[in-house]
């Protein structure tokens, strides 16, 4: 698939945002700026880019614990996210979600979830509402290897497969759950077979290639606009990180593995390949970099001088209204 040089661009800027995101909001959680544990999705970054490439804020995503470079790639403010992990009153929940909570409906993002798996549903029922009311929108359900193992995806893929509904099932396998391999706690080699089960289109990709994702992606989501129901895309990708910011990899992984997926990194890959075809210029790159760097800066500041949630907030915005949130959005 032919990507427009506008979405090239976009696509640069959003991987490097999400690494340089993920590396700031590490160091200012060593710093003990963090109100709690924060996990890293630094190496994943080709997954949401490649695929939130190809959505709008009238379409739906859900997330995990580890949802920062979903909620970025889904066109969330730097500052407010860094400033909700802060838990300061500026933050995009006003402090009250945390790294695990962040959520903006008016950009269609439903949520980061602090339950592995509890996501999923909800982008199946937005995808839903989405049927039911006639509109073209589509849900992405982001997801885990490790909540591949929880029965609420697979009743989800089951339920969409049988009402056709506009959803894509998004598998970032990052080969662990915590610390446990995928080869140990999963009997397929590629969770995309599980597809076949629910009769519909499962494919393995390339998760460290934003070029190979945004045309797996292209193809589910076109299917599911036309409303021919869901697709499963399963994304071979790697952690940096540990599991959270105070995790010990090398308890449980060696070196040279982690060198292996550092050779294939998905940002460099980018640039490799833009630089052959001529695609992007080393100028753009650069100032691209440069542009974000100063992004982050600005957002560690303005996180910190940002005030604490004010105590008359206390109980305010802690239950979620009855009405319909999605309502009136699009
Ligand atoms: C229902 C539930 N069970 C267990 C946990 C503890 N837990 C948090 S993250 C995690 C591993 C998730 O692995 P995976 O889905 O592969 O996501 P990754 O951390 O690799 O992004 C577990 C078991 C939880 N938060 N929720
Ligand atoms: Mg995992």
């Amino acid at each position: 698939m032919d990507i427009p040089p506008d979405k090239l661009a976009w696509m640069y800027t959003t991987m490097y945002r999400i690494r340089r995101f993920e590396e700031t909001m590490l160091e200012q959680t060593f710093k003990g700026k963090s109100m709690g544990v924060t996990h890293s999705s630094d190496g994943q970054e080709a997954g949401p880019t490649g695929i939130c490439a190809h959505l709008t804020d009238k379409d739906w995503i859900s997330s995990t614990h580890r949802g920062h470079g979903h909620c970025i790639a889904k066109g969330l403010d730097a500052k407010r996210m860094m400033a909700e992990i802060f838990g300061k009153a500026t933050g995009q929940c006003k402090g009250k979600g945390g790294s695990m909570h962040i959520a903006d409906f008016t950009k269609g993002m439903l949520g980061a979830n602090a339950i592995v798996g509890a996501g999923i549903p909800l982008a199946v029922g937005a995808a839903l509402t989405a049927k039911y009311k006639g509109y073209d929108s589509v849900g992405v359900a982001f997801f885990g290897d490790g909540a591949n193992g929880q029965g609420v995806l697979h009743e989800s893929m089951n339920l969409a497969s049988v009402w056709k509904l506009p959803v894509v099932f998004a598998c970032e396998n990052n080969h662990y759950a915590e610390a446990t391999p995928v080869e140990y706690a999963v009997a397929v080699g590629d969770i995309a077979d599980r597809a076949q089960s629910y009769s519909m289109p499962g494919v393995t990709v390339d998760g460290m290639d934003a070029f190979a994702v945004y045309d797996a992606a292209g193809e589910a989501i076109a299917r599911a606009r036309r409303g021919e129901g869901p697709s499963l895309i399963e994304l071979k990708t790697y952690r940096y990180h540990g599991h959270f910011h105070a995790d010990e990899p090398h308890k449980y992984r060696s070196k040279e593995e982690e060198d292996s997926w550092h050779a294939r990194d998905a940002i460099r890959n980018f640039e490799t390949r833009v630089a052959e075809q001529a695609l992007m210029s080393q100028d753009r790159l650069t100032a691209i970099r440069k542009e974000i760097d100063q992004e982050m800066l600005d957002a560690v500041e303005f996180a910190e001088n940002s005030p604490m949630p004010h105590l008359d907030e206390l109980y305010s915005d802690v239950y979620v209204s009855y009405s319909n949130p999605l309502q009136g959005l699009r």
